[in-house]
Protein backbone atom coordinates (compact mmCIF):
# COMPACT_ATOMS: atom_id res chain seq x y z
CA UNK A 1 0.00 0.00 0.00
CA UNK A 2 2.47 2.54 1.01
CA UNK A 3 1.98 6.55 1.51
CA UNK A 4 0.34 8.71 -0.53
CA UNK A 5 1.89 10.83 -2.96
CA UNK A 6 1.14 14.65 -3.27
CA UNK A 7 2.39 16.73 -5.68
CA UNK A 8 2.76 20.47 -5.88
CA UNK A 9 3.58 21.50 -9.31
CA UNK A 10 4.75 25.37 -8.28
CA UNK A 11 7.31 25.53 -5.52
CA UNK A 12 6.60 29.36 -4.58
CA UNK A 13 4.91 31.05 -2.17
CA UNK A 14 1.68 29.33 -1.97
CA UNK A 15 3.69 25.78 -3.23
CA UNK A 16 6.03 25.67 -0.38
CA UNK A 17 3.77 26.08 2.18
CA UNK A 18 1.52 23.55 0.51
CA UNK A 19 4.39 21.01 1.29
CA UNK A 20 5.04 21.97 4.14
CA UNK A 21 1.00 21.67 5.53
CA UNK A 22 0.88 18.08 3.82
CA UNK A 23 3.90 16.88 5.36
CA UNK A 24 3.07 18.09 8.76
CA UNK A 25 -0.55 16.58 8.37
CA UNK A 26 1.21 13.30 7.41
CA UNK A 27 -1.34 13.10 3.97
CA UNK A 28 1.46 11.22 2.13
CA UNK A 29 4.98 11.83 0.51
CA UNK A 30 5.72 15.06 -1.27
CA UNK A 31 6.98 16.20 -4.45
CA UNK A 32 7.38 19.60 -5.26
CA UNK A 33 7.96 20.60 -9.00
CA UNK A 34 8.68 23.83 -10.70
CA UNK A 35 10.74 24.75 -13.84
CA UNK A 36 14.64 24.30 -14.23
CA UNK A 37 15.52 27.59 -13.04
CA UNK A 38 13.72 27.27 -10.00
CA UNK A 39 14.89 23.71 -9.24
CA UNK A 40 17.14 24.96 -6.59
CA UNK A 41 14.65 26.43 -5.11
CA UNK A 42 12.70 23.67 -4.58
CA UNK A 43 15.33 21.16 -3.67
CA UNK A 44 16.12 23.47 -1.01
CA UNK A 45 12.43 23.66 0.04
CA UNK A 46 11.54 19.33 0.43
CA UNK A 47 14.93 19.17 2.03
CA UNK A 48 14.26 22.19 4.63
CA UNK A 49 11.10 20.46 5.76
CA UNK A 50 13.18 17.20 5.79
CA UNK A 51 14.73 18.69 8.51
CA UNK A 52 12.01 19.69 10.81
CA UNK A 53 11.04 16.45 10.65
CA UNK A 54 12.60 14.99 13.74
CA UNK A 55 11.28 17.83 15.53
CA UNK A 56 7.72 17.39 14.26
CA UNK A 57 7.47 13.62 14.67
CA UNK A 58 6.04 13.60 10.98
CA UNK A 59 7.38 10.98 8.46
CA UNK A 60 6.93 12.00 5.20
CA UNK A 61 9.87 11.91 2.38
CA UNK A 62 10.12 15.39 0.37
CA UNK A 63 11.98 15.82 -2.72
CA UNK A 64 12.16 18.67 -5.47
CA UNK A 65 12.72 18.38 -8.74
CA UNK A 66 12.15 19.86 -12.46
CA UNK A 67 11.51 16.35 -14.44
CA UNK A 68 7.68 15.93 -14.56
CA UNK A 69 8.51 12.06 -14.76
CA UNK A 70 9.41 12.21 -11.23
CA UNK A 71 5.26 12.98 -10.63
CA UNK A 72 4.67 9.57 -11.82
CA UNK A 73 1.54 7.85 -10.03
CA UNK A 74 0.73 11.57 -8.18
CA UNK A 75 -2.48 10.27 -5.91
CA UNK A 76 -3.34 14.55 -5.85
CA UNK A 77 -1.60 17.04 -7.68
CA UNK A 78 -1.96 20.60 -6.77
CA UNK A 79 -1.44 23.42 -8.92
CA UNK A 80 0.19 27.09 -8.29
CA UNK A 81 2.01 27.60 -11.45
CA UNK A 82 2.26 30.62 -12.51
CA UNK A 83 2.76 34.65 -11.59
CA UNK A 84 0.82 36.00 -9.04
CA UNK A 85 -0.58 39.41 -8.80
CA UNK A 86 1.44 43.11 -8.62
CA UNK A 87 -0.19 45.58 -7.16
CA UNK A 88 -2.81 47.08 -9.50
CA UNK A 89 -3.56 44.13 -11.73
CA UNK A 90 -6.30 42.10 -11.33
CA UNK A 91 -6.31 38.25 -11.69
CA UNK A 92 -7.43 38.56 -15.39
CA UNK A 93 -4.49 40.34 -16.00
CA UNK A 94 -2.66 37.06 -15.52
CA UNK A 95 -4.35 35.29 -18.46
CA UNK A 96 -1.80 35.55 -21.08
CA UNK A 97 1.02 33.99 -19.20
CA UNK A 98 -1.07 31.43 -16.62
CA UNK A 99 -2.82 30.35 -19.65
CA UNK A 100 0.36 28.67 -21.54
CA UNK A 101 1.72 27.33 -18.57
CA UNK A 102 -1.28 25.48 -17.71
CA UNK A 103 -1.61 24.18 -20.92
CA UNK A 104 2.12 22.74 -20.47
CA UNK A 105 1.10 21.76 -16.57
CA UNK A 106 -2.39 20.05 -17.79
CA UNK A 107 -0.27 17.52 -20.74
CA UNK A 108 2.04 16.50 -18.55
CA UNK A 109 -0.28 15.78 -15.74
CA UNK A 110 -2.26 13.65 -17.83
CA UNK A 111 0.86 11.81 -18.88
CA UNK A 112 2.28 11.13 -15.76
CA UNK A 113 -0.58 10.92 -13.25
CA UNK A 114 -3.79 10.50 -14.66
CA UNK A 115 -5.90 9.27 -11.69
CA UNK A 116 -5.08 12.01 -9.74
CA UNK A 117 -7.43 14.63 -8.00
CA UNK A 118 -6.31 17.78 -9.17
CA UNK A 119 -6.55 20.97 -7.26
CA UNK A 120 -6.03 23.99 -9.30
CA UNK A 121 -5.03 27.17 -7.89
CA UNK A 122 -3.41 29.86 -9.98
CA UNK A 123 -5.13 32.68 -11.10
CA UNK A 124 -7.25 33.44 -12.60
CA UNK A 125 -9.11 30.59 -11.51
CA UNK A 126 -12.11 30.48 -12.70
CA UNK A 127 -10.72 30.22 -16.05
CA UNK A 128 -7.23 28.32 -15.14
CA UNK A 129 -9.62 25.25 -14.19
CA UNK A 130 -11.59 25.10 -16.79
CA UNK A 131 -8.30 25.26 -18.97
CA UNK A 132 -7.14 22.42 -17.24
CA UNK A 133 -10.05 20.36 -17.87
CA UNK A 134 -10.58 21.65 -21.18
CA UNK A 135 -7.01 20.60 -21.99
CA UNK A 136 -6.69 17.27 -19.58
CA UNK A 137 -9.88 15.59 -20.63
CA UNK A 138 -10.25 14.67 -16.75
CA UNK A 139 -13.23 13.43 -15.49
CA UNK A 140 -15.50 16.54 -13.69
CA UNK A 141 -14.98 14.43 -10.36
CA UNK A 142 -11.09 14.66 -10.63
CA UNK A 143 -10.58 18.65 -11.47
CA UNK A 144 -11.12 21.66 -8.79
CA UNK A 145 -10.74 25.13 -8.49
CA UNK A 146 -9.54 26.41 -5.02
CA UNK A 147 -11.28 29.79 -4.33
CA UNK A 148 -14.22 28.85 -2.47
CA UNK A 149 -12.72 28.05 0.72
CA UNK A 150 -10.90 31.01 0.85
CA UNK A 151 -12.93 33.45 0.01
CA UNK A 152 -15.19 31.83 2.86
CA UNK A 153 -12.74 31.44 5.13
CA UNK A 154 -11.80 35.34 4.60
CA UNK A 155 -15.13 36.14 5.46
CA UNK A 156 -15.59 34.33 8.24
CA UNK A 157 -12.09 35.69 9.91
CA UNK A 158 -13.91 38.99 9.46
CA UNK A 159 -16.35 38.21 11.14
CA UNK A 160 -14.93 36.71 14.09
CA UNK A 161 -12.60 39.85 14.07
CA UNK A 162 -15.79 41.94 14.02
CA UNK A 163 -17.27 39.89 17.13
CA UNK A 164 -14.37 38.72 18.74
CA UNK A 165 -15.76 35.57 18.61
CA UNK A 166 -14.01 32.10 17.73
CA UNK A 167 -13.31 31.80 14.22
CA UNK A 168 -13.75 28.19 15.02
CA UNK A 169 -17.45 29.03 15.26
CA UNK A 170 -18.32 31.44 12.49
CA UNK A 171 -20.23 29.21 9.52
CA UNK A 172 -20.82 30.77 5.60
CA UNK A 173 -19.82 30.50 2.36
CA UNK A 174 -19.00 32.33 -0.62
CA UNK A 175 -20.10 31.31 -3.88
CA UNK A 176 -19.23 32.37 -7.75
CA UNK A 177 -16.21 33.39 -9.11
CA UNK A 178 -13.39 34.21 -7.67
CA UNK A 179 -13.41 37.64 -8.30
CA UNK A 180 -14.74 41.02 -7.20
CA UNK A 181 -18.72 39.30 -7.91
CA UNK A 182 -18.14 36.86 -5.68
CA UNK A 183 -21.22 36.37 -3.82
CA UNK A 184 -21.33 35.72 0.01
CA UNK A 185 -24.43 34.25 1.29
CA UNK A 186 -24.58 36.31 4.35
CA UNK A 187 -28.87 35.35 4.71
CA UNK A 188 -26.73 31.65 6.07
CA UNK A 189 -23.89 33.08 7.88
CA UNK A 190 -23.85 32.21 11.74
CA UNK A 191 -21.65 31.83 14.77
CA UNK A 192 -22.54 29.14 17.01
CA UNK A 193 -25.57 28.59 15.03
CA UNK A 194 -26.45 32.52 15.96
CA UNK A 195 -27.21 34.32 12.71
CA UNK A 196 -25.05 37.21 12.03
CA UNK A 197 -27.69 39.22 11.14
CA UNK A 198 -28.84 39.00 14.87
CA UNK A 199 -25.38 40.18 15.76
CA UNK A 200 -24.30 42.65 13.53
CA UNK A 201 -26.04 45.41 11.72
CA UNK A 202 -26.90 45.53 8.15
CA UNK A 203 -24.51 48.66 7.34
CA UNK A 204 -21.92 46.61 8.78
CA UNK A 205 -22.60 43.70 7.34
CA UNK A 206 -22.12 44.88 3.91
CA UNK A 207 -19.22 46.76 4.83
CA UNK A 208 -17.84 42.82 5.37
CA UNK A 209 -18.91 41.00 2.33
CA UNK A 210 -17.44 43.88 0.52
CA UNK A 211 -13.84 43.65 2.56
CA UNK A 212 -13.96 39.75 1.45
CA UNK A 213 -14.66 40.35 -2.30
CA UNK A 214 -11.47 42.63 -2.38
CA UNK A 215 -9.47 40.85 0.13
CA UNK A 216 -7.06 39.29 -2.24
CA UNK A 217 -6.22 42.92 -3.81
CA UNK A 218 -6.01 44.33 -0.04
CA UNK A 219 -3.10 41.93 0.20
CA UNK A 220 -1.50 42.17 -2.51
CA UNK A 221 -1.19 46.04 -2.12
CA UNK A 222 0.29 45.26 1.24
CA UNK A 223 2.84 42.96 0.03
CA UNK A 224 3.50 45.28 -3.14
CA UNK A 225 5.25 41.90 -4.79
CA UNK A 226 2.95 38.84 -4.61
CA UNK A 227 -0.29 37.73 -3.02
CA UNK A 228 -2.13 35.25 -0.20
CA UNK A 229 -0.50 32.07 0.43
CA UNK A 230 -0.79 31.23 4.01
CA UNK A 231 -4.34 31.13 4.00
CA UNK A 232 -4.58 29.59 0.17
CA UNK A 233 -2.08 26.97 0.95
CA UNK A 234 -4.06 25.64 4.23
CA UNK A 235 -7.36 26.04 2.38
CA UNK A 236 -6.05 23.60 -0.51
CA UNK A 237 -4.97 20.86 1.88
CA UNK A 238 -8.22 21.02 3.16
CA UNK A 239 -9.56 19.84 0.23
CA UNK A 240 -7.02 17.32 -0.55
CA UNK A 241 -7.10 15.98 2.91
CA UNK A 242 -11.25 15.40 2.19
CA UNK A 243 -9.98 13.79 -0.75
CA UNK A 244 -7.65 11.22 1.00
CA UNK A 245 -9.57 10.25 3.71
CA UNK A 246 -12.94 10.55 2.41
CA UNK A 247 -13.87 12.94 4.86
CA UNK A 248 -17.27 14.08 2.71
CA UNK A 249 -16.26 17.64 3.76
CA UNK A 250 -19.05 19.89 2.19
CA UNK A 251 -16.06 23.03 0.84
CA UNK A 252 -17.10 25.68 -1.19
CA UNK A 253 -15.20 25.35 -4.31
CA UNK A 254 -14.67 26.12 -7.72
CA UNK A 255 -16.68 22.80 -9.64
CA UNK A 256 -18.15 22.27 -13.54
CA UNK A 257 -21.90 22.95 -12.94
CA UNK A 258 -23.83 20.61 -15.76
CA UNK A 259 -27.03 21.91 -14.34
CA UNK A 260 -26.60 22.93 -10.95
CA UNK A 261 -27.81 26.06 -10.00
CA UNK A 262 -29.16 26.68 -13.37
CA UNK A 263 -25.41 27.05 -14.84
CA UNK A 264 -23.91 24.77 -17.47
CA UNK A 265 -20.42 24.52 -18.81
CA UNK A 266 -18.97 26.31 -16.28
CA UNK A 267 -16.77 26.09 -13.00
CA UNK A 268 -17.99 27.97 -10.58
CA UNK A 269 -17.87 28.45 -6.89
CA UNK A 270 -21.03 26.28 -5.25
CA UNK A 271 -21.01 24.19 -2.19
CA UNK A 272 -19.32 20.80 -2.69
CA UNK A 273 -18.83 17.14 -1.45
CA UNK A 274 -15.52 16.28 -1.51
CA UNK A 275 -14.44 12.40 -0.50
CA UNK A 276 -12.80 9.47 -2.21
CA UNK A 277 -13.81 9.94 -5.61
CA UNK A 278 -13.11 13.62 -5.68
CA UNK A 279 -16.32 16.19 -6.73
CA UNK A 280 -18.89 13.73 -5.23
CA UNK A 281 -21.85 16.13 -5.08
CA UNK A 282 -22.52 19.82 -6.01
CA UNK A 283 -25.07 20.62 -3.01
CA UNK A 284 -27.66 23.03 -4.82
CA UNK A 285 -30.10 24.90 -2.42
CA UNK A 286 -32.74 27.60 -2.46
CA UNK A 287 -31.41 31.22 -3.24
CA UNK A 288 -33.61 34.85 -2.66
CA UNK A 289 -34.30 36.48 -5.73
CA UNK A 290 -31.46 39.01 -4.84
CA UNK A 291 -28.47 36.03 -4.78
CA UNK A 292 -29.86 34.48 -7.99
CA UNK A 293 -29.14 37.61 -9.50
CA UNK A 294 -25.83 37.82 -7.84
CA UNK A 295 -25.13 34.31 -9.21
CA UNK A 296 -26.35 35.56 -12.64
CA UNK A 297 -24.06 38.60 -12.52
CA UNK A 298 -20.96 36.51 -11.19
CA UNK A 299 -21.26 33.74 -14.00
CA UNK A 300 -21.16 36.60 -16.23
CA UNK A 301 -17.55 36.93 -15.56
CA UNK A 302 -16.55 33.49 -15.01
CA UNK A 303 -18.33 33.37 -18.76
CA UNK A 304 -15.76 36.43 -19.74
CA UNK A 305 -12.72 35.38 -18.38
CA UNK A 306 -13.78 31.46 -19.67
CA UNK A 307 -13.79 33.07 -23.29
CA UNK A 308 -10.75 34.83 -22.98
CA UNK A 309 -9.05 31.36 -22.91
CA UNK A 310 -10.19 30.27 -26.51
CA UNK A 311 -11.43 26.54 -25.31
O1 LIG B 1 -7.55 31.60 -4.15
C1 LIG B 1 -6.81 31.49 -5.14
N1 LIG B 1 -7.05 30.56 -6.07
C2 LIG B 1 -5.62 32.45 -5.28
C3 LIG B 1 -4.63 31.97 -6.32
C4 LIG B 1 -5.01 32.81 -3.99
C5 LIG B 1 -3.74 33.33 -3.98
C6 LIG B 1 -2.80 33.25 -5.15
N2 LIG B 1 -3.43 32.83 -6.36
C7 LIG B 1 -2.57 32.49 -7.51
O2 LIG B 1 -1.73 31.35 -7.25
C8 LIG B 1 -1.60 33.56 -7.89
O3 LIG B 1 -2.26 34.63 -8.54
C9 LIG B 1 -0.67 32.79 -8.81
O4 LIG B 1 -1.25 32.66 -10.07
C10 LIG B 1 -0.63 31.40 -8.14
C11 LIG B 1 0.63 31.14 -7.37
O5 LIG B 1 0.85 32.12 -6.43
P1 LIG B 1 2.26 32.16 -5.65
O6 LIG B 1 2.22 33.30 -4.71
O7 LIG B 1 2.60 30.80 -5.14
O8 LIG B 1 3.26 32.52 -6.85
P2 LIG B 1 4.85 32.27 -6.89
O9 LIG B 1 5.44 32.38 -5.53
O10 LIG B 1 5.35 33.14 -8.00
O11 LIG B 1 4.96 30.74 -7.32
C12 LIG B 1 4.60 30.33 -8.62
C13 LIG B 1 5.59 29.24 -9.00
C14 LIG B 1 7.03 29.76 -9.16
O12 LIG B 1 7.91 29.04 -8.30
C15 LIG B 1 7.35 29.54 -10.62
O13 LIG B 1 8.71 29.20 -10.87
C16 LIG B 1 6.44 28.38 -10.92
O14 LIG B 1 5.22 28.71 -10.27
N3 LIG B 1 6.19 28.17 -12.35
C17 LIG B 1 5.99 26.96 -12.87
N4 LIG B 1 5.91 25.75 -12.27
C18 LIG B 1 5.70 24.72 -13.11
N5 LIG B 1 5.55 24.82 -14.45
C19 LIG B 1 5.64 26.03 -15.06
N6 LIG B 1 5.51 26.12 -16.41
C20 LIG B 1 5.86 27.17 -14.26
N7 LIG B 1 5.99 28.50 -14.52
C21 LIG B 1 6.18 29.09 -13.34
Amino acid sequence: MGRKKLTMIGGGQIGGNLALIAAQKELGDVVIFDIPQSEGMVKGKALDIMQLRPHDGYDSELSGTSDYSDIKGSDVVIITAGIPRKPGMDREDLMSINLGIIKDVASNVKKYAPNAFVIVISNPLDAMVYAFHKVSGFDKSKVVGMAGALDSGRFRAFLAMETGLSAQDVSCMVLGGHGDSMVPITRLATIGGVPVTDLIDADRLKEIEDRTRFAGGELVKLFGNGSAFYAPAQCAIEMAESYLKDKKRVIPSAALCEGEFGIDGYFIGVPTVIGSGGIEKIIEFSLTDKEKSDLANTLDAVKKTVAETNL
